[in-house]
């Protein structure tokens, strides 16, 4: 197998692509199309200020390396969820991610990115599990709460520091296993939201994107082999038995089968959506502004995150809610 380019030995064959590269040019073309796919969808332009969700993975790291190449203002943002799994999963993921920050302070000369981290237990009171103990949405399997904890927390980073677009790893993979259970049970109102980018609720909030989203994710694993980052193999203890971990090995089966399978089957529904095939089914929610942290909430009063701690600190010192413990690893 010869690299496309340059005729030496290819390190990855690209089938739905009809394409094979070498080391060298496969770290060009993951930038290249990473790029691409950026103006593609409008995701942001070089002036704009980009908040990285990092876990310490594959995908999260080599996203931040990836934008930080293309010249890109970037800064990451880790959340530490308490989990321990038998793995020491989060205390290993933080890990992970303040090496990766280490080395490429040495590499990069001019503007240096941070990486702020922010701790559930040290700032709520209580991790991931101690929450999904103690209430019924948690119970069973803590990623609903776990979702909804991460999804504040970002936004609330990304919006006192000024930034104006969320960055996540999310990569073919992962956007076609979400597509195909919501295509299972048609649920038209979580496809029409299902985009590259999703624009900010509200004034002041963050657009989120997806630059990999079209990238598979042998292709995100080989960027971070090949550039030599370092990143948790484990995944979460929690993911384990999930529906889309199950639906990603139906789909690797067909995909073996047919290469490019799953790119045209996301590639199709976003046109598809785009023509406006699910446009019915986006039903237009009034937002207000949550009257303790301000963030958009469908319900009058608290958001549910505020209202996940109001029982817990209705008795405790009224100082968690307010205790700021970022730690901001390089400013
Ligand atoms: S981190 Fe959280 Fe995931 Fe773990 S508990 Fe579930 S949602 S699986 S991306
Ligand atoms: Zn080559
Ligand atoms: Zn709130």
């Amino acid at each position: 197998m010869k690299c496309r380019k340059c005729g030496s030995e290819a390190v990855i064959n690209m089938r739905q692509h009809k394409l094979s590269l070498c080391g060298e040019h496969f770290l060009e073309w993951v930038p290249e199309q990473t790029q691409r796919f950026i103006e593609k969808y409008k995701m942001f332009t070089p002036g704009e200020r980009i908040l990285v969700a990092v876990s310490g993975g594959k995908d999260s790291l080599s996203l931040w390396d990836v934008l930080l190449r293309l010249g890109y203002k970037a800064d990451g943002i880790y959340i530490g969820l308490g989990i321990n799994g038998g793995v020491d999963y989060s205390n290993q993921s933080h890990e992970m991610c303040v090496k990766f920050l280490s080395t490429l302070q040495s590499t990069l000369s001019s503007w240096q990115p941070t990486l702020h981290v922010v701790d559930i237990a040290e700032v709520y009171g209580e991790s991931i599990p101690q929450v999904a103990a103690r209430t019924a949405r948690g119970r069973g399997k803590p990623c609903s709460l776990c979702g909804l904890i991460k999804r504040h927390v970002m936004n609330r980073i990304a919006r006192d520091g000024g930034y104006d677009v969320l960055a996540t790893g999310h990569n073919l993979d992962d956007e076609v296993a979400v597509l195909f259970g919501n295509t299972l049970t048609w649920n038209g109102g979580y496809l029409v939201r299902q985009a590259p980018v999703l624009p900010a609720d509200k004034p002041g909030l963050a657009r989120k994107v997806k630059p990999f989203c079209r990238l598979y994710e042998r292709e995100t694993a080989a960027y971070a082999l090949v550039r030599g980052i370092e990143y948790i193999y484990d995944e979460c203890p929690f993911a384990e038995g999930s529906t889309s971990i199950a639906h990603k090995e139906i789909l690797n089966r067909m995909e073996k089968d047919s290469p490019g399978v799953k790119l045209q089957f996301y590639l199709n529904f976003l046109r598809a959506r785009e023509e406006g095939l699910f446009a019915e089914q986006a039903t237009h929610v009034e937002l207000n502004a949550c009257e303790k942290c301000g963030q958009p909430t469908s319900a009058p009063g608290l958001c549910a995150f505020c209202r996940l701690w109001e029982r817990r600190h209705r008795d405790a010192a009224p100082t968690l809610l307010s205790k700021e413990t970022d730690v901001v690893a390089n400013q």
